[in-house]
């Protein structure tokens, strides 16, 4: 009987949200089959057409209020309290903006490409929840400066979140696990092997073989509603 994992670190992505009726990116209907993540998933791209980039993200944003968790988030939840029960920990970094994982009910979460629901000022650097939609007429409520909000998302060529506790919990891990990514956008793709470098198994949850399956020790295959609920109920023993 091979340990019990006592330090597990979860990376998911757009995968794990499919199922609660958000888009991914790289599948044939996904995210940039309809938008040049050039125009509205860089810097070069917000400051060229501003009104652009906030209509694709108030879209996205306005999109979460229609959608649920679903069983593959709830079950990182139960998963999480479990093992921090017994003494042990969780740590989810997901690359997903949406707020499923919150209310699923996971806690240490690591956003590290932003999240959808906060707005950021680019001039004080003021972050907070924004509901509705934003604006380059809108005014930061903190500095008051017009036409600097955006959203608190990472763009392509933006230094991603959370990455020295991201970094120092792969380092510790004694199980890495990615759930529902393409393994195609770095660093997060590179996590798998970083965690291997550590000396951790590393195990592939997806719909079918990322770019980089090869890199991974144990794999599943399936919808995550389906995969990751049993792999949870086998790791609490239920
Ligand atoms: C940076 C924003 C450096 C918010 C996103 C090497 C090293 C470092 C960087 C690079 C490098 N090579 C290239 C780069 C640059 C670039 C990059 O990786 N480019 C790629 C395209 C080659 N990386 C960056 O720019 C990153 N920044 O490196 O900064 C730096 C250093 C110093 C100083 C400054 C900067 C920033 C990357 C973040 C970009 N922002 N999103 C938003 O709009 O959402 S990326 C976008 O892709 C989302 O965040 C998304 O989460 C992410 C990854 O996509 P996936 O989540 O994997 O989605 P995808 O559709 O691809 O795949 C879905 C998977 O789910 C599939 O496998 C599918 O089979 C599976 N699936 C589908 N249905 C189901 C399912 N699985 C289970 N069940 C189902 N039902």
């Amino acid at each position: 009987m091979t340990a019990r994992p006592h330090n597990i670190v979860i990376l998911t992505g757009s995968g794990i949200s499919a199922e609660s009726g958000v888009a991914t990116f790289r599948d044939k209907d996904g995210v940039w089959a309809k938008y040049d993540y050039r125009e509205v998933a860089t810097p070069e791209g917000f400051a060229a057409d501003p009104a652009l980039v906030h209509r694709f993200y108030n879209d996205r944003r306005r999109g979460l209020s229609s959608v649920a968790p679903n069983a593959a988030h709830f079950a990182l939840g139960e998963l999480e309290a479990g093992v921090v029960a017994r003494g042990g920990a969780v740590t989810l970094i997901t690359q997903n903006v949406d707020d499923l994982h919150e209310r699923a009910g996971s806690k240490n979460l690591l956003h590290m490409h932003g999240e959808i629901s906060k707005s950021q000022c680019a001039a004080c650097g003021d972050i907070r929840e924004c509901g509705d939609d934003l604006s380059v007429a809108l005014a930061c409520p903190v500095c008051e400066r017009a036409g600097a909000l955006r959203p608190y998302v990472v763009w392509f060529g933006e230094m991603p979140r959370f990455m020295d506790e991201a970094l120092d919990a792969i380092a510790s891990a004694d199980l890495f696990v990615s759930i529902g990514t393409s393994g195609s956008v770095y660093p997060a793709a590179g996590f798998v092997s970083d965690a291997r470098r550590a000396g951790a198994p590393a195990m592939e949850l997806n719909l079918e073989p990322s770019e980089n399956a090869h890199l991974f020790t144990d794999s599943r295959y399936g919808p995550a509603t389906k995969i990751v609920p049993a792999w949870v109920r086998e790791l609490l023993g239920g």
